[in-house]
């Protein structure tokens, strides 16, 4: 039973890589199978509870942005992780499931916590076992996320794979798995969970800092210039694209050229995905162009994109009712399908269940 299940962390703005990295790319999988999006507020206080009032505000936000960039509540369930219990109580029993050696691997922990490791959260450390949780608690198969989360999505198959083993006999006598599809492989006869494949394409996978095309552009940078966030007006977007960091050449006629010019090639990376092309075909239209002449282009072309976007994002948080209403059934539409994967799991484990 095919399933996509993705979500962004309501931790501020949302920027033009969540967008094109993400949030664009889960609009069309809405017509191909059934679609769970998240607003994964629980992940929003690992790194430090923000101020609560903002925490709220953008939740909301983060929503808006959903539905303003195509997600339809109609077809997709929309909701706020917090609201359905069985994310906690899936991760708790992942803590259980993952090994430390497998956490302290993850890089995006070695990242956010730097140097001051013995400072950061427990929540920051075991932060993957809880998205592994978001995942499984529907029995997703599908996860389109950006390239940094990679990693946290090979855990996941990780922690499945560890499940499915240690419970496999229990599995097959309960009768609640479903047939091993590759029955070769190390995997048992009946697996529980399904092996999440990640969906990690395009050429918006991993847009870079506009100050610094070897950084990921992230919503923690310190510099609002290294990032266009999806409320920005047409002015800040013309002016971020006009100080991004280039290099002195114009731009080449194939990829190839690309190589070694960072800020250059995020740059036509980024124009190729909003414009919905390959690079090779933007720098058909433009290779030879001085980035004077790109830059107005790539601007023009944000803004167009933007612009419609981030005035119905304004048009829906002017009615936060009608927000809280849609997250309220997206709540009731994900505990239907989360409660009874959750009881399941309690049988295989084999908690006495006496409710
Ligand atoms: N720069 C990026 N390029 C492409 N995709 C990106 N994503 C994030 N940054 C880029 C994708 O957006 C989704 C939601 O991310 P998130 O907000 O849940 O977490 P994040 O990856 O931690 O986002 P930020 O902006 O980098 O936040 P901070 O600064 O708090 O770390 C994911 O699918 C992610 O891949």
């Amino acid at each position: 039973q095919p399933r996509v299940f993705s979500g962004v962390q309501p931790t501020g703005n949302l920027h033009l890589g969540n967008y094109l990295g993400a949030v664009s790319r889960w609009v069309p999988l809405q017509d191909q199978m059934p679609t769970i999006f998240c607003v994964v507020d629980s992940h929003a206080i690992t790194a430090g509870f923000p101020d609560p009032e903002e925490l709220t505000n953008a939740t909301r936000e983060v929503t808006a942005a959903y539905m303003a960039a195509g997600i339809d509540p109609k077809k997709s369930i929309i909701f706020n992780q917090s609201q359905v219990r069985e994310h906690a109580e899936l991760a708790w029993i992942f803590n259980c499931v993952a090994r430390m050696g497998w956490l302290n691997r993850m890089t995006q922990f070695k990242e956010k916590a730097g140097k001051n490791r013995e400072n950061a959260s427990v929540g920051l450390f075991a932060y993957p076992n809880l998205m592994a949780a978001d995942i499984l608690a529907y029995r997703a198969t599908h996860v389109p996320v950006g390239d940094d989360q990679k990693q946290h999505l090979e855990l996941t198959r990780d922690i499945a794979a560890k499940f499915n083993n240690d419970f496999g006999d229990r599995i097959k006598d309960l009768g609640i798995g479903v047939p091993n599809p590759t029955p070769s492989n190390e995997l048992p006869e009946y697996l529980y969970f399904p092996m999440t494949e990640p969906m990690i394409a395009g050429p918006a996978t991993r847009i870079m800092s506009l100050r610094d095309g070897t950084k990921k552009m992230s919503k923690s940078d310190p510099s609002d210039l290294s990032r266009i966030n999806l409320t920005d007006d047409a002015d800040t977007i013309a002016k971020k694209v006009k100080k991004a960091k280039t290099d002195p050449d114009a731009l080449p006629s194939e990829v190839a050229g690309l190589e070694d010019r960072p800020e250059a090639d995020n740059l036509v990376g980024i124009y190729a995905a909003i414009a919905g092309r390959t690079k090779e075909e933007v720098l058909k239209d433009f290779g030879g162009q001085q980035f004077s002449t790109f830059k107005p282009a790539l601007a023009e072309l944000a803004v167009s994109t933007l612009s419609p976007m981030t005035d119905e994002m304004r048009r829906l948080m002017d009615d936060k009712a009608q927000i809280d209403a849609v997250l309220k059934d997206g709540v009731e539409k994900a505990s239907a399908i989360a409660e009874p994967i959750l009881k399941d799991v309690r049988r295989i484990i084999g908690f006495l269940d006496v409710r």
